[in-house]
């Protein structure tokens, strides 16, 4: 007999693809470079990578790792950005990033799915 119980600590994936900025480093403010990222979320692990036509390979690099442990999500104030469904993901050591993409319903999706895996996370 097997008993199927809900995980409380599954934790999601998801990818897609996002405009965003790194906006802070180690609590340093920094100059936005909005660029398009294919983004990936596994293993409680946020992967931008450079957008493919910023280099001749061609290829998927990762631009910055984001470990969403301890990290905080939301949508970013009107004066961080004048572009719209924009979220502003902050972690734990101060880094702070914009995502934007035109379509709502996918901002929200993505909001919804680093806001359960963050809170998924505090349960290990
Ligand atoms: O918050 P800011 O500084 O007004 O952000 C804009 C600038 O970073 C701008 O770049 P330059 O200042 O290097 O020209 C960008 O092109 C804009 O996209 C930034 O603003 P938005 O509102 O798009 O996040």
């Amino acid at each position: 007999h097997l008993s199927l119980t809900h995980s409380p600590c599954h934790l999601l994936e998801k990818a897609g693809i996002m405009n965003k900025t790194k906006v802070a480093d180690n609590g340093k403010k920094i100059r936005k470079n909005w660029s398009q990222s294919w983004t990936v979320l596994h293993g409680g692990i946020l992967t931008f990578h450079r957008d493919p036509k910023s280099n001749k390979s061609s290829q998927i690099v990762p631009e910055y790792t984001v470990e969403l442990r301890g990290a905080s999500v939301g949508r970013a104030a009107k004066d961080k950005s004048s572009k719209k469904n924009v979220l502003e993901l902050k972690t734990r050591h101060g880094c702070e990033y914009l995502m934007q993409y035109d379509t709502e319903s996918i901002i929200t999706d993505w909001l919804k799915v680093m806001q359960d895996t963050i809170r998924q996370l505090s349960c290990y």
